[in-house]
């Protein structure tokens, strides 16, 4: 075996709450990072009771958890990217704004995560909601709502296109560097994208899927993969947007609700041909050199 030492790919911390099911929340994040050839590190806001077919209740430990969980890691790597998700409650959205305001992390990209769409669980408390519009926007690289999350954190109604852009225009008023306000809700899946000078409408196609489940949470992780490997913020929305309708062309259902996405559908191999094997060494070998056994 060679002694060899690989250069470790951009590193990215994700801030989100845990889905047992794997299809939302750090477990697609560290899919999305992966899938983007990063190496994801995470910290752990909340433990939630879910399968496929909904969030039944959460779990927020104590906030001294998540600041001792980001503390261990960014004493020990260097992050190129942040990715938050729900983070429970204000205490633990206090804490990610004092790490953002201490540690300077570059590219960090806020999905505000309000409900489930499935189950009755609340992912963010009401203080959390106006301390995340007041205090964690002004800190944030781009925050990416979708319209049932702009309108409770802005206070506003949005029913089409125009009032997106209104909504998008807000979110940088309040400090974030950049807004993507995300249509899936309407009827066409169009997205509004301001970066405090020029506003773009991104039009996309609306995949019929029952298997949706982490959409946003994959959008905001291939996000934030795009900008650590040094990507600007408008080609790493569209190449985001991009993997993410793929990735939802891919699906599969895994139990009785709506399946995750397929974040691996560019690397997954086609079956072996029949009599191909690979040896202890781990190596492929055609029928042809079967010398071997
Ligand atoms: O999709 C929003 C979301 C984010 N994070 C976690 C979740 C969910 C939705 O269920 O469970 C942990």
């Amino acid at each position: 075996m060679a002694n060899q030492t690989h250069v470790a790919p951009p590193i990215i911390l994700t801030i989100a709450g845990f889905d047992p099911s794997c299809g939302a929340g750090i477990a697609a994040d560290l899919k999305t990072f992966a899938a983007h050839n990063c190496y994801g590190v995470a910290a752990v806001t909340a433990l939630t009771i879910q399968s496929t077919q909904g969030v039944w209740s959460i779990h927020v430990p104590p906030s001294a958890n998540l600041r001792a969980q980001i503390d261990a890691l960014l004493e020990d790597v260097q992050i190129a990217a942040v990715k938050i998700g729900m983070l429970g409650n204000r205490a633990n959205a206090h804490v990610v704004a004092e790490v953002l305001e201490q540690a300077k992390l570059p590219n960090v990209v806020l999905d505000p995560v309000v409900h489930s769409t499935a189950g009755s669980a609340e992912l963010m408390d009401a203080p959390g909601l106006k301390f995340i519009r007041d205090e964690l926007m002004k800190r944030v690289t781009l925050v990416t709502p979708n319209i049932p999350e702009a309108q409770q954190i802005l206070g506003m109604e949005i029913p089409d296109v125009a009032a997106m852009e209104t909504a998008a225009r807000a979110f940088v008023e309040r400090g974030a560097r950049a807004a993507l306000v995300k249509g899936g809700h309407l009827e066409k899946a169009v997205d509004v994208l301001f970066d405090g000078t020029e506003l773009v409408i991104l039009g996309g196609e609306k995949i019929r899927s029952e298997n949706t489940h982490g959409s946003g949470c994959t959008l905001s992780s291939a996000i934030a993969s795009q900008l650590a490997q040094g990507k600007p913020l408008g080609e790493a929305v569209l190449l985001a947007k991009v993997y993410v309708t793929k990735a939802i062309e891919h699906s599969y259902t895994i139990g009785k609700g709506p399946g995750p996405l397929n974040h691996f559908f560019r690397t997954q191999m086609e079956p072996a041909p029949r009599g191909v094997h690979s040896d202890d060494l781990h190596t492929t070998h055609s029928p042809a050199e079967s010398s071997f056994r």
